[in-house]
């Protein structure tokens, strides 16, 4: 193979001096000096595919404790997000910059940090190669890798995200910032937000922005002249009964037309019109004018696990739904969105898997089998507007995991300030160091230790 120089530059300090503060960014990154050069292979103890919010998290839970070079992140980002406060810059509560850091700081300093991405599984060969053909072979595996975003699958959706300010979306870094200006440039007509016929992350996020929207119209004094639809893919507005109550009674007092079974299939942003397949019937279209659209886009798992034996036949990550635990190989674990452990994709529910892929990786690791059982745990805080939060939280089998011993169907002000305040603290101070295992243990404590 035609080579070149290959470089494998520690970023920083090789020797991990403990006294040196973390801002040297201990991490160990391979750059090649020339896209042609010669691969690498490395063993690791562990390798983590996803160096999002799971990956970082099991990272700082174990490299501390293995020691320099025994685990390694292969994350091609430099910017790591907290995906949970897109929805509030959406709504102009919170500003864009708060809602990144750099991925050096959230991973720990004795892991080796690879900026590429894998692109093949070997789990047979305990083996992963990256795209710039580097091979990893491994221990155990977890991969975290998140969910894809699919916004080439609606047609038109790229150019009109590019070149109308009225369409926006809040599941992306950049076409976040153009949502709070399309909501305060909207004067009439139809406010569009829609949910695709996908699975999705934060399935909550779509209605959040349209509730926090049609607030922001009220207040503005212009809510008379917009017509504020939201069209599902869904036959309900959520999942959990308990929770779709009081969300109906929303729309039906506010006046919004919830739309169910429309999936947007095409977005004409010439012409302001987004079309809607009408899933019921699944020939048929339906075609909206719209003077704002916010799209949550179609979603799938990320295309690089695509028929890998790692995957079931809708592409993610086969775990046992318990331990976390691949179904075939029991070296790997699965985490977080990419996964088919059935339950609602949010960081709180990675919150409540990291003790349980904490304990049970250990545990394979030492030669036992995996005992801790995730009980599907997630939680949707939905923001209804006015300063109110409705604070689902569910598991397995919808049943109802609530923290506090009041009623969270119910939309209050202090699950507003837990989520525009305290949650980005909990998230950043806390879950990505892998020091935050979900709120189980507090919802215990709250029931006297009975559920
Ligand atoms: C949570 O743990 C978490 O991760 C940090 C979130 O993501 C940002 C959440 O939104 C929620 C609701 C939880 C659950 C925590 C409590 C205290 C209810």
């Amino acid at each position: 193979m035609a080579c070149t120089r290959t470089v494998f530059l520690r970023l920083s300090c090789s020797v991990r001096d403990k006294w040196s503060p973390k801002a040297l960014g201990c991490q160990v990154a391979w750059f090649s000096s020339s896209p042609a050069r010669e691969q690498q292979e490395k063993k690791y103890d562990i390798v983590i595919v996803g160096g999002g919010c799971a990956g970082s998290a099991i990272a700082n839970k174990f490299a501390p404790y293995l020691g320099q070079g025994k685990v390694a992140v292969v994350e091609p980002h430099e910017t790591h997000y907290y995906q949970p406060m897109f929805t509030l810059v959406g709504a102009g509560i919170k500003d864009h910059k708060q809602t990144h850091t750099q991925t050096k700081d959230v991973l720990p300093d004795e892991c080796d940090w690879i900026k590429d991405k894998v692109t093949s599984f070997d789990p047979n060969n305990n083996s992963v190669t990256t795209a710039g053909g580097d091979k990893l072979k491994y221990d155990y595996l977890l991969v975290s890798m998140g969910l894809q975003l699919n916004y080439h699958s609606v047609k038109g959706l790229e150019e009109a995200l590019k070149e109308d300010p009225a369409v926006c979306s809040n599941y992306h870094w950049q076409h976040v910032k153009k949502t709070h200006p399309a909501i305060e440039n909207i004067q009439s007509g139809n406010a569009i937000f829609t949910f695709p016929n996908t699975p999705v992350k934060c399935a909550g996020a779509p209605q959040k922005i349209c509730y926090l929207a049609e607030n922001n119209f009220s207040k503005a004094g212009k809510r008379d002249r917009i017509n504020v639809m939201y069209n599902t893919s869904l036959p309900v507005i959520f999942g959990i009964p308990r929770y779709a109550a009081p969300l109906e009674e929303i729309c039906k007092n506010r006046n919004i037309t919830v739309n169910k079974r429309h999936n947007l299939v095409e977005v004409d942003h010439k012409n302001n019109r987004a079309v809607f397949q009408l899933l019921d019937t699944p020939t048929e279209n339906v075609s909206f004018e719209y003077s704002m659209l916010h799209v949550s886009p179609p979603m799938s798992s990320p295309k690089e696990l695509w028929g890998s034996s790692l995957v079931d036949e809708t592409n993610f990550v086969t775990v046992n739904r318990d331990t976390l635990q691949h179904t075939k190989y029991p070296n790997v674990f699965g985490m977080g969105d990419c996964t088919n452990a059935p339950t609602a994709k949010t960081a709180a529910a990675i919150s409540a898997q990291v003790g349980v892929v904490n304990k049970n990786l250990s545990l394979v690791m030492d030669g036992k089998q995996p005992t801790r059982k995730y009980d599907g745990y997630t939680s949707c805080p939905l923001l209804v507007g006015n300063h109110k939060v409705i604070m689902a939280e569910f598991g397995y089998d919808g049943s109802i995991l609530e923290t506090f011993p009041i009623n969270q169907a119910k939309a209050m002000r202090s699950m507003y300030f837990m989520k525009v305040h305290f949650m980005p603290q909990l998230y950043w101070q806390m879950l990505v160091k892998g020091l935050w295992h979900g709120p189980g243990f507090f919802r215990k404590l709250f029931r006297f230790g009975v559920a």
